[in-house]
């Protein structure tokens, strides 16, 4: 991409040109670099967009629960962004079909963007393209960025080093499933939401997450179908919008400084992958002829690589 090319399609995104905002997102995704360089072009946000992620475990109502919030969302002249964090695993691969047909009446709306992105499990690159995505997303004029992704390990832990405000959305009858939740996923979680109130149980969930969470998160509960608690919820997000309610800035502190120093230790990780290999040949030799220490060895290695990556 030429340096013009890049500054008439950032020229786009900021004119809210919806083909220049999906093609941004598709360059995020598949070309780190390029995307850097779009990032980098990017003006400085005139507003901030509150970046909303949704987790729970599959089939809770995530995606219903968002297309009600966005519905009511936009009823006061907000536009919305929302990237769909596409499951690879076989185990949920079935109900990605079902959300996007959710989805399309949403995205038929003009004050909506919707995305699917892929998830490669394991690579970590998630939080990256998603992150841009929301950085594009925010300079077209979305007014909230909402992220949906499933309950299912690390990515979560990842998306809420991305999103300003995290809810986690679990429904009555998960048993074991909530159990399961504490593990992490909890810890991450702003409110959570306990949707589909319309089954009989809801109450106990309710009152058994009580037990389980620290008493300063909320509860809400929600029922995607008949609309109850919708209201609660756009109302906190509105709040957020507005920079009320943000109680949590030392947790939204600790996940940035958390997501900062992952992203660290893996650039440090891959420079001494890089560094390190013909260091340790050459001295393997010299540990087993008893001429160095693994310790005396492993400190002249540190200092050596230190001062390679200063000279970088
Ligand atoms: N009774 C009831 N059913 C609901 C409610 N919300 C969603 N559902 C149903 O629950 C099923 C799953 O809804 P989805 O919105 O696809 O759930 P999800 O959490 O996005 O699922 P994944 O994306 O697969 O993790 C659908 O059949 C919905 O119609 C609710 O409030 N009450
Ligand atoms: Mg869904």
């Amino acid at each position: 991409m030429t340096e013009e090319q890049l500054g008439n399609l950032v020229e786009k995104i900021v004119k809210g040109d919806r083909r220049a905002v999906a093609r941004a997102i598709t360059i995020v995704e598949s070309d780190p670099d390029a995307g850097l360089r779009v990032l980098e072009k990017l003006p400085k946000p005139t507003k901030q967009s509150p970046v909303i992620g949704v987790t729970g475990p599959p089939g809770v109502g995530k995606s219903t629960l968002i297309g009600r919030v966005v519905k009511e969302l936009i009823t006061s002249g907000n536009r919305i962004g929302v990237l769909a964090i596409d499951p690879t695993s076989p185990f949920t691969g079935g109900a990605v079909l079902g959300d996007r047909l959710r989805m399309l009446e949403l995205s038929l709306m003009e004050q909506v963007f919707i995305r699917s992105m892929a998830s490669k499990e394991g690579t970590g690159g998630i939080a990256d393209a998603t992150e841009a995505a929301a950085r594009i997303l925010e300079a077209s004029g979305m007014d909230f960025i909402i992220i949906e992704t499933v309950g299912a390990g690390q990515t979560d832990i990842e998306i809420a080093h991305v999103a300003d405000f995290v809810m986690l959305v679990t429904m009555p009858e998960l048993g074991d499933e909530i159990q399961s939740l504490k593990a992490g996923i909890l810890e991450i979680a702003d409110i959570v939401v306990v949707n589909k109130a319309d089954l009989p149980t809801a109450d106990n969930t309710v009152r058994m997450l009580r037990n389980t969470l620290q008493s300063d998160i909320k509860i809400i509960k929600t029922s995607a179908t008949t609309g109850e608690g919708i209201k609660e919820i756009t109302n906190i997000l509105t709040d957020l919008k507005r920079g009320i309610g943000v109680k949590d800035q030392a947790k939204r502190r600790k996940r940035v400084a958390d997501a900062l120093s992952q992203a660290i230790a893996k650039n440090l990780a891959k420079t001494l992958q890089q560094e390190q290999n013909q260091l340790i040949l050459d001295t393997i030799e010299k540990i087993i002829a008893h001429q160095k220490t693994v310790k005396t060895a492993a400190q002249e290695i540190t200092q050596q690589i230190i001062k390679k990556i200063q000279i970088k």
